[in-house]
């Protein structure tokens, strides 16, 4: 591959309505767009997934821009890379980042299957048409807009609910859900809101029949994780404790986690997020697929790995339209009884507009080779 150029975008794009989390609130959603360009003009999409603030992981939109301009991109221009899979070994010798990382290594994976004129998913391994999606709801002013919401999405056929819980909004909550629709696939996300001292509450939430809890526990634990799954029926899943294979193996091992949630962003790239899942497939631990309230760039990259055959849970990729009043790519990602039509386009399989990328930009920079 020969890398000629690589276009760094800072957007703002308002989201539908806010999304709340156990550790803030989104009232709009700020990102990094990455573009890479080759010497015959093709180019190649990735967004980082990090916020404007360090609550999710450490990482925020500028130290990303800041390791991408200083360290990531005199890389991937300096270097010939022959295959996608190199630049995640190119990057080895840099601590961390993960996100910023995955930004432009999404889309020198996306330039490589453009070139050979390939979908991304099959360039990635992935065999799936279709793939199942669910929804996460984010924690709501009272119950009862929780329920409407609830109701919209069943409407909607997403095939699973996922419910954001926090102190103070959780057992009761689940319980009022849980009496409303006593046999909709249910999960419930604490984005580490608890510790091992809210023991006797989390173990009531066994009585919900949920799917799973996820990351109820520390953004850095796999210890307090393994205690707190050994006293659950319900299966733990970790989000924000897994950043790479070697991390899921030994919380596998530990007993941390029955299930992983994998962000492409925050494990370092799609060459991790195989390897993430090639490892679960061995060990039956069964996969899906997160979401950082991507716009529709990141949301085709989601799309791509959820094809790979250990995906069997339904993801977080909702469809566009629950986030964007219009999306940056074309066609917009729809949702058809609870299902995406995986494209079959090349890479990523969405044609970005131009135009509309133009109105979110907030500024940009341009990178080539000395
Ligand atoms: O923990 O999965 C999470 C959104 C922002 C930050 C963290 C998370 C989420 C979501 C929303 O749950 C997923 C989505 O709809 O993109
Ligand atoms: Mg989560």
């Amino acid at each position: 591959m020969k890398i000629k150029e690589v276009i760094l975008r800072q957007l703002e794009m308002p989201l539908i309505s806010p999304f709340t989390t156990s550790f803030g609130s989104f009232e709009k959603k700020e990102f990094i767009l990455v573009e890479v360009k080759n010497e015959d003009g093709l180019s190649g999409w990735s967004e980082s997934v990090a916020f404007g603030a360090p609550w999710y992981n450490e990482e925020t939109i500028k130290t990303n821009w800041t390791m991408l301009e200083d360290f990531l991109i005199p890389l991937i221009l300096e270097q010939e890379i022959k295959h996608p899979s190199e630049v995640s070994s190119l990057f080895a010798y840099i601590r961390k980042n993960n996100m910023a990382k995955s930004a432009i290594e999404g889309a020198v994976w996306d330039l490589f299957a453009k070139e050979n004129n390939q979908p991304l998913y099959k360039t990635l391994g992935g065999t799936a048409k279709q793939i199942d999606v669910g929804i996460s709801i984010g924690i709501q002013k009272t119950v009862k807009d929780l329920l409407n919401k609830i109701e919209q999405s069943l409407e909607s056929g997403y095939k699973r609910i996922k419910i954001k819980i926090k102190p103070g909004w959780d057992v009761d909550v689940l319980r009022e859900v849980r009496q409303t629709y006593p046999n909709v696939p249910i999960m419930a996300d604490a984005n580490s809101a608890y510790s091992l001292q809210d023991i006797e509450l989390l173990k009531q939430l066994d009585d919900f029949n949920l799917m799973m809890i996820e990351q109820p526990l520390s953004s850095d634990d796999i210890v307090d994780h393994a205690t707190l799954q050994k006293q659950l029926k319900t299966p733990i899943c970790l989000d924000e404790s897994i950043h790479s294979a070697e991390d899921a193996r030994k919380a596998i091992e530990l007993g941390s986690c029955k299930i992983i949630n994998v962000k492409i962003g925050r494990v370092g790239g799609l060459t991790e997020s195989k390897k993430i899942h090639d490892l679960c497939k061995a060990l039956q631990i069964p996969v899906w697929c997160g979401g950082m309230l991507e716009s529709g760039v990141g949301r085709a990259h989601n799309i791509a790995i959820t094809t790979l055959d250990n995906f069997t849970l339904p993801g977080d990729t909702a469809a566009s339209a629950n986030y964007w009043y219009k999306d940056i790519i074309e066609p917009e990602v729809t949702v058809d009884q609870g299902v995406i039509h995986v494209p079959k386009g090349v890479g990523i399989g969405y044609e970005v507009n131009n135009r509309l990328v133009d109105k979110f930009t907030l500024f940009s920079k341009k990178y080539r080779k000395q």
